[in-house]
């Protein structure tokens, strides 16, 4: 806003326009010039269009983590587990040395693979290295690896081929934040040694960053994370080199919104309010509610199954774990407003992904094997949203997926006003996405049980069918629209399946 100001102040001075002009200018069409800001609008290109339709992914947080679980010498901390080194409950001395103890001997990543394909993931993100510093991969540029793990092997190198194979794309998280590098500062560093120092880490990340793309040229996009600190937020200007020259190592390449700042320090949106690179990556643990808050910008939810965990944390009774009927709900809902949803899974120390998140991700997938039309490939509809649940559309298809079932087994739909005037929408078709089955609209053949408000908008009965009416599974109805002559009631009504 000061800038805004400041730019106004300038053409003023300049006498290039009144002041009435200017304050106009400001309300609506000021712009900074950046050099750091978001580059260009929305991606067109193929490999976002990929990204858009995924509508499911699975996130996994794998490290050193894993082995206290969340817990030391007897004692539980309730934050979050992948912070553990910063619990008080362990030396950072002694975490920085549980490495050396990391041997997953039932880590088996096609069966990881497996798992996530079973559920309908369509991407996913690992952590090659959280904030600890530990890389799951063997990075030439520190020692603090899984090469030197009793493990030796490639635990990054392992998911990649086994989640290829699976047709499931790969995302590669990064922490920016590094304890384990001396170079590593959250803070701006002022001295010229803290400069010094701070240049190690830069040329350290950028290392590793050019050495993931190079090891795994399959992966499609790289997650950041960690990247508030001032210190990293002043670099703006060698970030977003950095970011052009990855994208020029791998075209296509997608990164979110969260692994650098504009020049004036703004993240997420530049200072015009433009989002800075591919999707915003700011709905963590949290969705947005309606078109409007988003922009239309990309997006994506990342979501933990228990409150605040992210990491293998053994005490699962600290906080209300979501259900699958929750998670699922939350995915239509992303993809209702045009997100994708990334449900996240916290293995343990031994390499196994716990019976809990197993089963989870078992009933999502049996979901999805039946209702996945309404998730992959979608978009929001041209519906309202409605007190049933969450409406998506692909082509001419809008899938309705029903949460809430109304006591009279009638699920009503308001569809919106014609574009033309002379027109009004009718259900051409509805079925059971589940079985195919056709679904009746209340009254058929008759006037009266569909109507039409003073908007132009009208409303149609669909009778839950019988074979749903006690199952507790959210279910889907997919239906076709067909514009009318509202004149013709004979048009009208011959429309009605
Ligand atoms: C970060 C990490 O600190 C955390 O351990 C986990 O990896 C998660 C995915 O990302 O935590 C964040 C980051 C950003 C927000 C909240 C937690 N945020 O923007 O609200």
């Amino acid at each position: 806003m000061k800038k805004q100001l400041l730019y106004i102040l300038c053409l003023l001075v300049a006498g290039q326009m009144t002041v009435q002009q200017a304050l106009a200018q400001g309300e609506t069409t000021t712009r900074i010039v950046l050099e750091h800001g978001a580059h260009g609008g929305k991606r067109t290109d193929a490999a976002m269009q990929h990204w858009r339709e995924y509508g499911l992914g699975q996130f996994i947080h794998w490290g050193v983590y894993a082995i206290p679980g969340g817990q030391w010498n007897g004692k539980t901390s309730t934050y979050a587990a992948e912070w553990f080194r910063t619990s008080g409950l362990i030396e950072k001395s002694e975490y920085d040395n549980l490495y050396k103890q990391f041997n997953p001997t039932d880590f088996d990543a096609k069966k990881w693979a497996k798992q996530a394909k079973q559920m309908g993931a369509k991407y996913m993100i690992f952590t090659t290295k959280h904030h600890d510093g530990f890389c799951m991969w063997p990075s030439k540029y520190t020692g603090y690896t899984i090469a030197n793990t009793p493990y030796k092997k490639d635990i990054v190198k392992e998911l990649v081929d086994a989640y290829t194979a699976e047709g499931i794309d790969i995302y590669l998280y990064f922490s920016i934040i590094d304890w384990s590098h001396k170079g590593y500062q959250a803070n701006a560093p002022k001295t010229e040694a803290d400069k010094a120092r701070y240049e190690t880490f830069k040329t350290f990340t950028r290392n590793q960053l050019i050495e993931l793309l190079t090891n795994y040229p399959q992966a499609k996009g790289l997650w950041f994370d960690g990247s508030w600190d001032k210190a990293w937020i002043e670099q703006a200007a060698w970030v977003d080199d950095l970011g052009k020259e990855l994208r020029a190592m791998s075209p296509g390449l997608i990164i979110g919104s969260r692994f650098r700042a504009d020049e004036f320090g703004k993240r997420h949106e530049d200072s015009n309010g433009d989002l800075i690179d591919d999707y915003d990556q700011r709905f963590e643990r949290n969705l947005p509610n309606s078109l409007a808050e988003l922009k239309g910008n990309d997006w994506d939810c990342v979501m933990t199954i228990p409150e605040n965990q992210w990491g293998y944390h053994r005490d699962w009774s600290l906080s209300y774990i979501k259900t699958p009927y929750d998670l699922i709900e939350m995915m239509v809902k992303a993809n209702a407003l045009d997100g994708n949803f990334v449900i996240n899974f916290g293995p343990d120390g031994k390499g196994n992904i716990r019976p809990e998140e197993t089963t989870i991700a078992n009933r999502i997938g049996d979901w999805m094997a039946v209702n996945g039309a309404a998730v992959y490939g979608t978009h929001h509809s041209l519906l309202d949203k409605q007190d049933w649940g969450y409406s998506t559309q692909k082509d001419n298809n809008i899938y309705l997926s029903v949460f809430n079932k109304p006591m009279n087994n009638l699920v009503r739909v308001k569809l919106p006003k014609s574009k033309t005037k002379e027109n009004v929408y009718v259900i051409d078709n509805a079925q059971l996405l589940s079985t195919k089955a056709p679904v009746q609209i209340n009254g058929e053949g008759k006037t009266g049980t569909y109507y039409r408000d003073k908007t132009g908008a009208s409303y149609y009965d669909l009778i839950i069918p019988e074979s749903i009416r006690t199952s507790t599974q959210p279910f889907v109805i997919v239906i076709q629209l067909k514009e009318v002559d509202k004149k013709n009631q004979d048009d009208y009504m011959q429309a009605i399946i």
